[in-house]
């Protein structure tokens, strides 16, 4: 499944993805003609879910309702690339993945959600549209996604000598999904990032300050710290906290959005100090295999609370991903 993760390299992935041009239900059109399992949307016991017979013949409908694409997210991601590795151990020939960004799937997702309609999302947890909107993950029994997984830090070979403070800090800032969860529902609630992140912390300072533990409070003295990121709302809530963190104690903090691929580069380049956006051993397997060398992975700062996984609207009626393999 890695292997052409790898071409990626250091282009961008957006461009590359696969969107596989207009490729849509014309050919299965013929499905209607399948014989006895003919008028399944006019038997239903519960006339609720009209479509929804029995999983495989729902998740057919499901495919050509939703042009068998599948609403994803920035290219770079590592979701994206096990969801075309889901499409090829799978089978699922005629399905894509359309990329967009973070953002623009949760607004489909909500388009779609108001009208009850079906969608296949590239999700993960945590992330707060599991508490806005019901949702569930559909079964991988041939693991494409992986399973439970960590997010890491890195930080630039020399930062531990350059700069201890900072470095203690961002090695022992470590928290778990309940608490990344509340920063990204606040975001969501339209509170501002920095607020969000300095809310937490408030909350939290017992926490807080065994990762400060032993700082001067002006120890930063103005020096700059740049973290990389991807606007990923994980990632915005963690990498937020950081800096609010960093800054409390005298730094002055850059956060720099980049696509995925730089996260690794800019970090072993030495061009960024520091992120928290690492998903392992799943997600960022080969961007981190390229790059491990010339960084340093200081281990988790979320352990095993992450999980990657084809998501669908609890209203679906589908539970794996099995189901959309055409019979
Ligand atoms: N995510 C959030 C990322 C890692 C963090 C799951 C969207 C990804 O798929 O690469």
């Amino acid at each position: 499944m890695i292997k052409h993760w790898k071409r990626l390299g250091l282009v961008t992935g957006l461009s590359l993805t696969l969107v596989a041009a207009g490729c849509g239900a014309d050919e299965e059109g013929e499905e209607g003609a399948d014989g006895d399992n003919g008028d399944a949307e006019e038997t239903e016991e519960n006339g609720e879910d009209a479509d929804a017979d029995e999983d495989g013949e729902a998740a057919a409908d499901y495919g050509e309702e939703v042009d068998y694409t599948i609403t994803g997210i920035d290219g770079g991601a590592g979701v994206v690339q096990s969801t075309e590795d889901a499409i090829e151990d799978y089978e699922l020939d005629e399905w894509n993945v359309q990329t967009s960004s973070d953002a623009a799937m949760i607004q489909e997702l909500d388009n779609a959600y108001q009208n009850e309609e079906p969608i296949f999302l590239t999700g993960w947890t945590p992330h707060w549209k599991f508490q806005e909107y019901d949702l569930e993950i559909l079964d991988d029994p041939e693991l494409s996604y992986g399973e439970a997984e960590s997010i890491h830090t890195i930080a630039r070979e020399g930062l531990e000598e350059d700069d201890s403070d900072a470095f203690q800090i961002i090695d022992s800032f470590e928290w778990e999904e309940s608490d990344m969860e509340e920063v990204m529902l606040e975001i969501q609630d339209d509170v501002d990032e920095a607020e969000a992140a300095q809310n937490w912390i408030d909350e939290n300072d017992d926490m807080v300050s065994e990762w400060t533990d032993g700082v001067d409070e002006n120890a930063g003295e103005g020096e700059t710290i740049s973290l990389s990121l991807v606007a990923w709302d994980t990632e915005i809530a963690s990498t937020n906290v950081l800096a609010q963190v960093l800054e409390s104690v005298g730094y002055d903090v850059e956060m720099n959005q980049v696509e995925a691929n730089y996260v690794f580069a800019s970090v072993a380049d030495g061009d960024a100090d520091a992120s928290t956006a690492v998903w392992l051993p799943h997600t960022h397997a080969d961007y981190h295999e390229d790059y491990q060398d010339e960084y340093e992975d200081l281990g988790p700062n979320l352990e095993e609370g992450a999980q990657l996984g084809l998501t669908v609207p609890a209203y679906m009626d589908i539970e794996s991903i099995e189901d959309l393999q055409e019979e």
